[in-house]
């Protein structure tokens, strides 16, 4: 069956459609061309976001360690510089790395002898997972080893009953979701990436993505983990217990650290059972006081079938149809908003949403929209939302920034901006996971343009701190955005956060320049 789509009074009409310490001093050298990037063609990268950073006095690779790491991992210590580019830059080719080894462990206890060598010889490292972090977090700033758990894929159980997975870190998230799909159940988190992405990273990160709103975040459905620390101890908390109030949560520190405290080598996370009956709407709004009426009815009518609440604007649409080819489904709007519902009864979701879909229509909160039940076509208008951020990469050197707000204020952002730039910016957009409060800004240029990102940051920061939101809601600091942290964060918090790194990894060679704020600044 196909989609139905609706024309602005249609919705009576609803269908069910269907060596030594180095101390030389290094800079980290500007940025340099790259090929295009994935599929379609890209326009030139941006340039380093971090130049000026300076490398810190950890010991260079030498000929006996490169020795080591072949005889530890024999044809998985990698060297060959081609080989070694895909992991020295991050998905948006926005920061490179130089590094000259990368490590592909396929144990726990291949990863546990990697960092006693490492935090021995005070060799630096980055952990990485599928490389889609937005804030440069999972690439080398210098000649850190990249340890990569592409090869710690396995799942090591799945119990039907209680719907606990534990798998190795380096598992794909669609990967586990096809997975747990055949046995009925979901992943607790979706999200653009998850083609690339490794349930470890998300760990890391903590992502959010387009499922938080049902299933809340990784906080809370990540019931343990195995951590392997710098000094190459492994902490291991994988009890696949709902409840365990033995002392302190360990499993938090790790979730959320972006690889400064520990590598993450499985994880035990507490998958939903799968939806029976799901639908997803698509609608266009003319104003974002609209959209946010319609989220407050939709919380009210759809109550705990509403599964995900997403908006875009329509500069947004503009550049999945220009770049992605994608159709807009529906009458063109200044905002969209996908709602999706899920559940366990057909009949009953399907009638609260013909409810709130005939409110919406007459009371004239939406203009014009579309229903999809169908895989393919809820696949489809999902497309039109989860690959913006594809879309974007396209239009010129994205500046990105992930923040949560009130959601009264969190159009008021992308609008003040497009006045404060003007004609300077290309594109200024908005979109992001409304139900969550968290707004995705990105604002594009035809190439890396500093005094444009001067007129952004630390701009958009102070706007931010000001109407109580945080600087990053789900993406992390990594490398671009932890020297801006002392906006969300209190100097007491910074500094107990250095001290818990200090404690952790004594000799800092977990993915240093990541995260934590410069420690001078903290002092
Ligand atoms: P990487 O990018 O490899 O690493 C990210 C960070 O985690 C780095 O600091 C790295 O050092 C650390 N790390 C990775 N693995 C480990 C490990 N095993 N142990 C310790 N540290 C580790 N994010 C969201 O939150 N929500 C979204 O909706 C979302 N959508 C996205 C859509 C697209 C198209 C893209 C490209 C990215 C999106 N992201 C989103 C960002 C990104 O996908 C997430 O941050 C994701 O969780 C990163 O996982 P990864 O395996 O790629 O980690
Ligand atoms: C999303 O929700 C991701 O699509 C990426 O978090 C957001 O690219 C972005 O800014
Ligand atoms: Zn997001």
């Amino acid at each position: 069956m196909t989609t139905v789509f609706y024309g602005s009074r249609a919705w009576g009409l609803f269908h069910r459609a269907s060596s030594s310490s180095s101390s030389r001093v290094w800079t980290h050298p500007p940025f340099v061309g790259l090929s295009p990037g994935r599929g379609l063609s890209r326009p030139p990268p941006c340039r380093a976001a971090h130049s000026g950073v300076r490398r810190l006095p950890f010991a260079t690779l030498s000929q006996q360690d490169r020795d080591f790491f072949q005889t530890l991992l024999p044809g998985r210590a990698l060297t060959d510089p081609e080989v070694l580019e895909a992991s020295n830059v991050d998905w948006l080719k926005s920061v490179r790395g130089s590094s000259e080894l990368l490590l592909r462990p396929r144990t726990t206890e291949e990863v546990s002898q990697i960092l006693r060598y490492c935090n021995a010889r005070g060799l630096a490292v980055t952990p990485q997972g599928g490389n889609t972090g937005l804030v440069g977090g999972s690439v080398p700033v210098f000649d850190e080893i990249i340890l990569s758990t592409a090869l710690l894929n396995q799942v090591l159980s799945f119990d039907v009953v209680s719907g606990i997975l534990t798998c190795q870190a380096g598992c794909v998230l669609e990967a586990l979701s096809s997975f747990v799909g055949e046995q009925d159940f979901v992943m607790p988190l979706d999200l653009g990436a998850k083609g690339s992405c490794h349930i470890g990273g998300n760990v890391a990160t903590n992502a959010g993505g387009l499922r938080l709103l049902r299933y809340g975040p990784l906080r809370g459905t990540v019931l343990g983990l195995e951590v392997v620390l710098a000094d190459g101890t492994v902490l291991d908390s994988q009890a696949p217990l709902r409840k365990d109030n033995t002392g302190y949560d360990l499993k938090q520190l790790f979730i959320g650290s972006e690889g400064t405290l520990g590598v993450v080598t499985a994880v035990s996370i507490l998958c939903p059972r799968k939806p029976s009956a799901v639908n997803l709407a698509f609608l266009g709004c003319a104003t974002f006081p609209q959209v946010l009426e319609t989220f407050q009815l939709c919380r009210g009518m759809l109550g705990e079938v509403l599964s995900a609440f997403e908006f875009l604007d329509s500069a947004c649409m503009k550049l999945v149809q220009d770049h992605l080819k994608l159709t807009n489904p529906i009458k063109e709007s200044p905002f969209y908003i996908l709602i999706e519902t899920s559940g366990s009864s057909a009949a009953h979701d399907e009638e609260k949403l013909h409810r709130f879909l005939q409110e919406v229509m007459t009371s004239s909160l939406v203009a014009d929209g579309t229903v999809a039940t169908e895989d393919s076509k809820i696949k489809a208008l999902w497309a039109l939302r989860e690959r913006i951020t594809e879309a974007l990469t396209h239009d010129g050197c994205v500046y990105k920034y992930d923040l949560s707000l009130p959601v009264q204020h969190i159009y008021q952002l992308v609008e003040d901006m497009q006045e404060h730039l003007g004609t300077r910016a290309k594109n200024v957009v908005g979109y992001g996971h409304l139900g969550d409060g968290n707004l995705h800004l990105n604002i594009t240029s035809p190439s890396h343009d500093p005094a444009l990102l001067a007129a952004i940051e630390p701009y958009v920061y102070e706007w931010t701190a000001r109407h109580h939101g945080s600087i990053s809601a789900e993406h992390g600091l990594g490398l671009k955005k932890r020297n801006y942290v002392h906006f969300s964060k209190p100097a007491p918090a910074l500094r107990l956060m250095w001290q818990i790194k200090s404690l952790l990894d004594p000799r800092g060679i977990l993915n240093p320049y990541k995260t934590l704020p410069d420690r001078a600044s903290t002092d």
